[in-house]
Parts: structure tokens; sequence; C-alpha cells
């Protein structure tokens, strides 16, 4: 923990929209009476019919989670209708493609447009209310147009992140049955094409064979690369919405309808379909994009995230246009044509905001200053953080070299459970601490607990759960509110738990420790360590495997493979680059493992338990510290396993 501080400077305190006495006013009133503060914000969004009820909410029995239940209102209608007759001409949406000469502004009119046209589209293919959309596509406006058609519509998204494989794909159509899909031909990622109709087709075929018969493939065009086409279900996108008319009424949504499903990675099983809804969502991530950000009319906004991610529906698509915002949208990688690329786009484009990963930032620090110096960045007022804990010399960097000491930096934590921004820094309102989310936002109460469920107070380090609902919140695991039951409001009674653990300091400010549970979170992004051992387990060479994370100086986390081989087979390096292609195969290139240890045995307790904490150790090379291992079943297999390890500093 960094002890140093930043007090809030006059020139962002002059301009901030929440000062500090404001931020302890609001928060007060928030947490002591949600209705009547949720009431009031919660007009901050159109509503058809308004809402006379606010908060419905209970965190014990079958849990149940209402916000505004019965108000009426559309998103995409908030997203752009509404904001046509102001700034119809401004920009929505700035893309700039992987290419750094290709870019195109889309403004408010032209995005009403294409998505009314790609709605009518969708209705007239059959999608209706209720409907499953996946969407499976690179960061191109078409994402988002998909998006804000279905919202229009009432259909539910399912964006399925671009990097994830054919069986990941089609796990995520089969659990929602979802049959239709908007693609593309190939994305565009650091000059490399990425074969996202190839896959789309894969994943079809695997989706058929456990009962879901995939009706339409909507494809966008943006290589022109060659693809196979099936006729019949393969449709173009450019030909489609020609046709279609520039008009669609928005349908009136109940608060409580799904808005979408994001499949995100637990300690167990296969990912969850997390569900948000359409009023308290859009309510919570447009209030949080507008004082996270200190957003002002006219700024330019950009978050690097991809619309795979939570990050990317909440603050790239959903919050910035409900307040009509210039969001940007980058089709390509932080390192091409070379590592000064983020910055050479904020130049280009006047970026005022900019919102990234700590792993962009440890890994653009490592290139070196002059890569950011050559650039000016005098555009930029706020930096912002998030995905996982920045380490203090990152933040430190991000803050002097990248913001030239005169921007703060918001570490913003939240999860894709939680719809928006949860313990955050406000830029007009909170001193920052390099390293410290800071302090909750407006109705986040959180909570310490011992292991015991014990609330702890003052400074203290426990599990990190927060006491009450919020708008954003998720209502339930899509198909299965047993397990939204079971993963978030078991373990601790009538609280909801994140997962992640935190110290809280003598002011009260809240430093994120990481996950928990069984959850990996490398470069930012979120995965079980089960489905990586599930991806291993199904070679035919493995007859077991356990799957910890290690430190690692640029991702944040590495994933370091034990692997038990069927007997008969021998370990060598050809087998773990095989392994390596398997799992990247089964899941995508995120899930790569770092290294595979071969291990003759894992070390399990008598009653088959595998002991991950001693796994964990010796993956960090800490084998010193293993701890009590006498209640393992065969303590000799340690031995091999720390003299074979494969991560020796
Ligand atoms: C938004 C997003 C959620 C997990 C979360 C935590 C980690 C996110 C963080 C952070 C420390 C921050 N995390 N932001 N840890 N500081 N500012 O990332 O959602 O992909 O669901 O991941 O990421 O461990 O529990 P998601």
């Amino acid at each position: 923990m960094s002890d140093k501080t930043y007090p809030v400077s006059e020139e962002t305190q002059a301009r901030a929209l929440v000062d500090q006495a404001t931020y302890d006013t609001w928060y007060r009133e928030s947490v002591e009476n949600p209705d009547a503060f949720w009431g009031e914000h919660g007009k901050r969004i159109d509503w058809s019919k308004p809402y006379t009820k606010v908060k419905n909410t209970s965190f014990t029995g079958d849990v149940s989670i209402k916000w505004f239940e019965d108000g009426q209102t559309n998103v995409s209608f908030n997203c752009i209708d509404r904001h046509l007759e102001t700034r119809g001409d401004q920009v929505a949406i700035i893309f700039e493609g992987d290419n750094p000469y290709i870019d195109k502004k889309i403004t408010y009119r032209e995005l009403h447009q294409h998505v009314c046209r790609l709605a009518n589209v969708m209705k007239a293919q059959g999608v209706g209310k209720g409907d499953r959309v996946t969407i499976y596509m690179p960061m191109i406006p078409e994402a988002a147009y998909a998006m804000l058609a279905c919202a229009r519509i009432g259909a539910v998204h399912s964006v399925v992140f671009g990097g994830f494989s054919p069986d990941a794909l089609a796990g995520r159509l089969v659990d929602c049955a979802s049959t239709f899909i908007v693609t593309c031909d190939e994305g565009m990622r650091g000059g490399k094409p990425i074969p996202l109709k190839d896959n789309t087709d894969k994943a079809v075929e695997i989706a058929a064979k456990n009962g879901i018969d995939v009706k339409t493939v909507l494809v966008v065009r943006r290589t022109g690369g060659k693809i196979t086409w099936a006729d019949g279900r393969d449709v173009w996108y450019h030909t489609a919405t020609q046709a279609a008319d520039a008009a669609c009424e928005p349908v009136a949504m109940n608060a409580e309808d799904p808005l979408f499903i994001l499949y995100t990675s637990g300690s167990t099983g296969k990912p969850k379909g997390v569900l948000h809804t359409t009023g308290g969502y859009l309510v919570y991530v447009a209030m949080s994009h507008e004082y996270v950000f200190d957003y002002h009319p006219g700024d330019i906004y950009w978050c690097t995230a991809d619309v795979g991610w939570v990050t990317g529906h909440s603050y790239i698509v959903y919050g910035p246009l409900a307040n009509g915002a210039t969001t940007l949208m980058f089709e390509g990688v932080p390192n091409h044509p070379d590592q000064g690329r983020f910055w050479e786009i904020i130049d280009k484009h006047q970026v005022n905001i900019f919102y990234t990963a700590p792993t962009a930032i440890r890994s653009l620090m490592g290139a070196g200053d002059a890569y950011v110096t050559r650039s000016s960045r005098k555009s930029l007022r706020i930096l912002g953080t998030v995905g996982e804990p920045i380490n203090p010399e990152a933040w430190q960097w991000y803050h002097d070299v990248v913001g030239d000491g005169r921007c703060p930096v918001v570490d913003t934590w939240w999860q894709t459970e939680t719809g928006g921004h949860m313990i955050t820094p406000l830029p007009g309102a909170t001193a920052l601490k390099p390293g410290s989310a800071t302090l909750p936002f407006f109705g986040i109460r959180p909570e310490l607990v011992d292991n015991e469920g014990n609330v702890l107070e003052g400074a203290a380090d426990g599990n990190l759960c927060i006491a009450d609902s919020w708008p954003g919140q998720m209502r339930t695991v899509y198909g299965d509110h047993e397990r939204f039951i079971q993963t978030y409001f078991s373990t601790y009674k009538g609280k909801y738990f994140t997962g992640d653990g935190c110290k809280r300091d003598a002011d009260g400010y809240y430093w994120i420790t990481g996950r928990v549970d069984d959850v990996l979170n490398v470069s930012g992004h979120r995965m079980g360590t089960a489905e990586v051992e599930s991806a291993l387990v199904s070679h035919d060479a493995v007859s077991e495997a356990a799957v910890v994370g290690y430190p690692h100086d640029i991702k944040g986390q590495g994933i370091y493979c034990y692997v038990t081989l069927m007997s008969g087979r021998e370990g060598s390096d050809d087998l773990r680059k095989a392994l390596v292609a398997h799992v990247r195969n089964e899941i995508g290139p995120i899930a790569s493992p770092d290294k595979i240890q071969f291990a003759p045995g894992l070390p399990k307790t008598r009653s088959g338990k595998i002991m991950r904490r001693i796994l964990r150790k010796i993956a960090e090379d800490d084998f010193g510290a293993l701890g009590d291992i006498s209640t393992l079943a065969d303590p000799g297999v340690v031995d091999d396993l720390v003299a074979n390890r494969q991560n020796k500093k």
C-alpha cells in the first residue's frame, strides 16, 4: 500500500460536477434513504410510463431484485432518439480502425438510421421481444448498432468476445438457446485477420449437435476475406440493411425486462449468464459514467475495453450514449503499428477522458517513456483504470507520465455482476491514493467480513461484501436462479459476496487485493481455474489437471498448470506446445497456459481434495512457506513438485 495522497487540484475542483461536500451529502442520502435518492436520480433517463415504485429488493430467501418496477422505458430511445433534437449532428461514435489511416465518425442522426434499419432486419427475420440474439463481433460500430437494435425491439443480446473459440461460442449459444447471430467475415487486429465467420460456422455445427438450430447468421463485411456461405441461413448485413426502412419505433419495455446476458467465469462449473435488466441498469451506468469521469457535454471519451466484456457494454455503449457523449471505439491493439498508438489516438481525436486496464498500462510502461512523450496529450483531463488491482508503480507512471501529473486517475472497482462502478474516486470529490479504488459510489454499502461472516469495523482486511442492492445489480443467472442465490448470497447470509478480498485503511479507503476464490484474472480477463482444467483433461494425454494463478509482471496473473498424464504418456516440450494449442482451441487465446508442469501426482487431502494452497506456493516459487502438509494423503508428492517447478526465479 502506497502512503502517498493526492488531494483534488483546484483546476479539477473548479470544473467538477460533484465536489466533496456534495459527495458526502448525496452518499449519506443514498444509503439512508435509497427510495428518495434513486426516485430522484431515476429521472435522468426518459420513461414512457413513469415509475411510482423505486426499490423492492431482498438478499434473503429467493433473492429478488427489482428497481423502478412499474416504469416503462426503452434503452435505445434513451441512447439515441432523445438526443436527436438537440444533438442530432453531434458525433456519437468515433471509429478508429486497426489501420491508423482508417477512421470514421457517426452522428446521432446516422446512429438512429443504422440502428432502425438493423432492428427492422431483425424483426423481418422473426426476432421479437425476449428472443436471444448472439453478437460475435470485432470492435466496429456495427457491434454497437446490433446491441442497440436488440434493445430497440426488446430482444436480449448476448455479446460473445471475438477472441473466444468456436467451442466457447457454441456453449453460449446453447445455454441461452440463441438462434440468431450477428457476426462479421473477419476481424482485424494488429494487422492480422481473425476468422470470425469461420468460427461461427464451426460453432453453429457444434450447437446443432446440442439441440440448437441457428436460423440466421447476419454477416457484416469488414475485410472482404474469403468465407464459406450457407444459403438460406447466412445473410449479408449490407444488403439486408440497405433494403430495410430507416424508421423503427422503439418498443416500450418494463424496467425489469431483460436487456442483456453476458457470460462470465466463476470458481466452479461453466460460465454463468449474468442477466441485466432495463431501467435500473441504464440509470446506474449513465449516472456513474457522468460523475466518475466528470463527463461534460462535448467531451471526447475513450474506453479501450472490448464490447465483449461488461466494461464495453456499460462504458463504451450504454452509459456514454445515454448521456449524449461522443464515445470512441478502437478496433486495434495498443502496440500496432507501435507502442505509441494509444497516445497518438488521444492527440488525433483530442480525447479528454481515457479509460483503460492496468495490464495495458504496465506493458506500455515497459516500452519506455519516449513513446508517450512524443505525443502532446494536452487534451486529456481524466484517466481511468479497471479490470484488476493496479500496482502503485503503474498508477504512478500513468499519473506522472501519461497524465503529466495534471489528470486525476479514477481506479474503478466493479464487476460484470454489478453492472457499473462500485468503489471509485470522483475526480472533484476524492483525494487519491495510488493503488486504492478509494470510496463507494452512491448507494453502495461495502462491508468487510471475516471467514466466519463477522462484519469487521474500522481498518480491516477481509472478504468484500455489499450489504444492500443498487440499481445496476444483476438480477439472476440466466435460466438458473438457484445458482445465482448459491453463488452470491449463500456464503454470507443476506449479503452479496463479491469474491474479492479487500483492505480498508484508517481513512475508510478500500484497497482491493484480488480474488479470494478460484477465479483467475489474466490481463483483466476473468476465467475460472475449473474451465482451464476441464479444457486440459479433454486432451487424450491428460488424466488430471490443476490450475492456479501466479504473479505476472504484465498480465497481473499468469496461468500455471499442473498436469498428470495418462499412464504410458511421456511429458515433453512438444506435448507442452500441444496442450497450449489445445486450451487455445477449447477456450480462446486469452486462456493460453503460461507454464505447464508435468506432475506424477497432485497434493490431495485424504478425502481427495486438491490442496491448491500448496500448488499456488510452488507456482510462486515460494515453497519455503508451504505450511502444514501433514494432512496430505501422500506428502511425498510435494518433493517432486518442488524439484520440477517451472517458475524458478
Ligand atoms: C469490470 C470488470 C471483475 C473482477 C473483480 C476484481 C477485478 C476489476 C478492479 C478489480 C481491483 C479494480 N477488478 N476492477 N480489482 N481494482 N479497479 O473488470 O468486470 O471482468 O467481471 O471482473 O475484476 O477481482 O472481481 P469483470
